[in-house]
């Protein structure tokens, strides 16, 4: 097995299963308890929410928020883990109910930048340059609820606001299409990276892919990792599956097309993304019919169909894929890949 990529999940990866239509099935695990099952998965890296680290940041002072981050730190020191990154987590507060940097209301918007530059605080005192903003609530459910054109400018201006409290601090982008709102500003990469570089230094602000997000937006992933690989900018990526055009399923990687998550792993071999350093992220979701006890295999599966898949990438024919391509003789190629994953 490859064992060169360095893998990450979230806390909320281990989750108690409710959903929109029922309530919690599985006991919550406490955050020291999650931590410590991390190595023993084998993941090192841990994504964060400025709130996973610091319940309730916005009631916390400078000081406050300097201890609890260096107390949770030194938890992830002895569990021998690194923090990937830290994102403010604006979309569960009441004050983030109509947006945060695109909300209609001022003291909203003042109050997501000062909320994620408490986030940034988080990151510095964990040892991470690294800030992810999910956009989650930037968007309407009406087109006439808010100035398009007008909530692009709040964004850049509030990435230049953050990119200037922090000169070492770069910013990753993850972008999605819907949920929870109808429409989002930012719903592929190419609007992502387009956002970047009408900030005030492009250089410091990057993309990460979801999969699935990627699918609801009716692109392939792959490239659209391609995309950001080609510009420098692919940071992190979030693997998980998607069956169709649902709502975000957060599947297990590989579950609903396997092709799909061959192609995804394909490129990030080609780009030579294990030698970056950066993580290969899982954003997956326990299945809400699973066991306490097997709520966990989400995250062990997705990891190691990612090895298998590096493996499958690795060992493909490669005068077989020359040859194919020289011909012109795509279906052959098509065979052999498939012929390939299915081990045949
Ligand atoms: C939801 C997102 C979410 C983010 C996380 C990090 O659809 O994928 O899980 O990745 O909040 O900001
Ligand atoms: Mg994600």
């Amino acid at each position: 097995m490859s064992n060169d990529y360095r893998f990450s999940f979230g806390p909320w990866n281990i989750s108690e299963g409710a959903d929109p239509f029922g309530p919690p099935v599985r006991p919550s695990i406490p955050m020291a308890a999650k931590l410590k099952r991390y190595q023993e998965l084998g993941f090192e890296g841990v994504q964060l929410h400025d709130d996973d680290v610091i319940p309730d940041v916005d009631d916390k002072s400078a000081a406050e928020l300097d201890k609890e981050a260096a107390a949770y730190k030194s938890i992830l020191d002895d569990e021998g883990l690194v923090p990937e990154f830290v994102a403010p987590r604006l979309w569960e507060s009441k004050k983030g109910i109509d947006g945060a940097f695109t909300s209609n209301d001022e003291n909203c918007r003042r109050w997501a930048i000062d909320r994620s530059k408490r986030a940034i605080d988080i990151a510095n005192t964990m040892g991470t340059k690294l800030l992810v903003l999910w956009l989650a609530r930037e968007g309407t459910y009406i087109r006439e609820a808010k100035d398009a054109l007008q909530a692009h400018r709040y964004l850049i201006d509030a990435i230049n606001q953050l990119l200037e409290y922090d000169k070492d601090l770069e910013i990753i982008i993850e972008p999605k299409p819907n949920e929870p709102v109808d429409h989002a500003y930012i719903p592929t990469i190419g609007h992502a990276l387009a956002l970047a570089h009408q900030t005030c230094d492009p250089k410091r602000v990057g993309g990460l892919i979801e999969t699935a997000h990627a699918q609801l937006a009716g692109l392939d992933p792959s490239d659209e990792m391609a995309f950001a690989l080609a510009a420098g900018k692919l940071w992190s990526v979030h693997l998980n599956d998607q069956n169709g055009l649902k709502f975000d399923q957060d599947k297990t990687f590989g579950s609903a097309n396997l092709r799909s998550a061959y192609n995804q792993v394909r490129v990030l071999e080609l780009s030579g993304y294990a030698q970056t350093g950066r993580f290969v992220g899982l954003d997956v979701k326990a299945m809400r019919t699973q066991k306490p006890e097997q709520a966990l295999k989400h995250l062990v599966n997705s990891k190691e169909l990612f090895l298998h898949l590096v493996e499958k990438v690795r060992s493909f024919p490669h005068e077989v894929q020359e040859q194919c391509v020289a011909n012109r003789d795509y279906e052959a190629l098509e065979l052999a890949v498939l012929n390939h994953l299915m081990g045949v």
